[in-house]
Order: C-alpha cells, then structure tokens, then sequence
C-alpha cells in the first residue's frame, strides 16, 4: 500500500464550515494529548501534514485530509479527520461542553463516514470518556478501530501483557501502534482500507 498524495482540505470550527464529504472518510478521536495527529503523520508518512503539539489541547477545529493511496488491486480516494481532543481539563467547562456536540455532531451527520479511530494512551489505557466514546459509536453504528498508541514508551517486555491486558478489557481488537517507529502501519491501514470497503476483508492476512 503506498500513499501516493496527502493534502489538508479544511480546518473547520463546526459542522457547518465543513466541506461536504466526497470520498469514504475516517474519523480519529481521542483524548487530548494522546497522538493522533502524530498517528495520522506517520499512517501518510509525512512529517508535518497535521501539526503536533506539546501544549495540550491546541486542535480546537475539525481538520480534513485527503489520501490518494494505491494497492496491490486499486487507486482509491481516502479523507481522513482528525477531531477536536476530548478530556482536556484546563479548558473552561464551556469550551468542554462544546466539544461533545462537535464531535458527536461530525460523527452522526456524515454520510461518508465509514469507521472511527478511537487512540488510547497504551501506558493509561481506556478511560470513561474513550469508553463512552466507544459506546456512543456502537449505537450509530459507527465501527470503531481501536488504537493503542505510544506503545515505543514501554519497555519491550511489557509491551504484550499490556495489550493483551487492554484487548480483554475492551473485548475488542486494538491495534499497538507507535508514531515514533511506525510500528502497527501496516495493521492499521489493513483496517482502515476494509472499513472503508477500498480492499476486501478477504486481502486480511
Ligand atoms: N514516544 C511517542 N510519542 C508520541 C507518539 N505519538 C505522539 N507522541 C507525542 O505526544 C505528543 C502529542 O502528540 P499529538 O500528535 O500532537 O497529540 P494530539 O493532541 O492527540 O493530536 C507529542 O509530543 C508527540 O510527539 C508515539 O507513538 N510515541
Ligand atoms: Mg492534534
């Protein structure tokens, strides 16, 4: 699989700025902090498409990104969105209560959207609000992909008991991933290129 083009489209305060959608999307959501600007950086594999950040909480828009990517049976189309962080607590209560409608709001109104990356810090785990998160995306029949990501932060000992620790608490498959070595690329493109029905579930090894 190799991603021939990756562009930014919009960043857009609310679902009214947005463009209205043209190919199969994918929406990534998180707590603030977590990585998921960096996970889309290295699924695309360029450095600096989606700007990272040490502050948390700096994402206060809905940023679209459009892949054209080739595998072994096609060319296809992909808009990738990278949601507002949720769970930041410095910010005011109103600016938190903003959030939720936002991102719900994205997730339950467009009718390209074809599955949710859900990231999760691998050291912390599943917190209330990816759990709910999690559950709010069953409902609307949204599939979640979960991540596990920042998984380079553990030492290599720990690595597997703590996915395996994280996968029985879900019940859920959850891709390790790391943004630093790219490790779980691979396995999640597999994911988000059935999802998106671009290569058939048959194409997983
Ligand atoms: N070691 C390590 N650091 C990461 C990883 N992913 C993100 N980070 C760091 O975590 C911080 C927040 O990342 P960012 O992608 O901006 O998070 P976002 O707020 O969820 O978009 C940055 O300092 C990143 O360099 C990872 O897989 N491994
Ligand atoms: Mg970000």
């Amino acid at each position: 699989m190799d991603v021939l083009d990756a562009e930014f489209i919009a960043g857009a305060p609310g679902l009214e700025q947005l463009p209205p959608p043209v190919f199969a999307e994918i929406a990534f959501a998180g707590r603030s902090n977590v990585g998921k600007s960096s996970l889309i950086n290295s699924l695309v594999r360029r450095k600096k498409l989606v700007r990272t950040s040490s502050a948390p909480g700096c994402t206060r828009t809905i940023n679209l990104f459009r892949v054209r990517l080739r595998t072994e049976e096609t060319e296809a189309h992909l808009d990738l969105v990278d949601l507002p962080g949720y769970g930041y607590a410095r910010r005011s209560k109103a600016e938190r209560k903003s959030w939720g409608p936002l991102i719900e709001g994205f997730l339950e109104q467009r009718p390209g959207l074809r599955g949710a990356v859900v990231i999760v810090d691998i050291r912390r785990g599943l917190e209330p609000d990816d759990a709910q998160l999690i559950e709010f995306l069953e409902s609307i029949d949204v599939t979640p992909i979960l991540v596990a990501t920042k998984i380079d932060k553990l030492p290599a000992s720990k690595r597997k008991p703590a996915v395996a620790a994280f996968r029985r608490q879900l019940n859920h498959p959850v891709v390790p991933y790391s943004s630093v070595t790219g490790e779980g690329r691979d396995l999640l493109w597999k994911r988000l290129l059935r999802v998106s029905s671009i290569e058939e579930a048959a194409a997983e090894a």
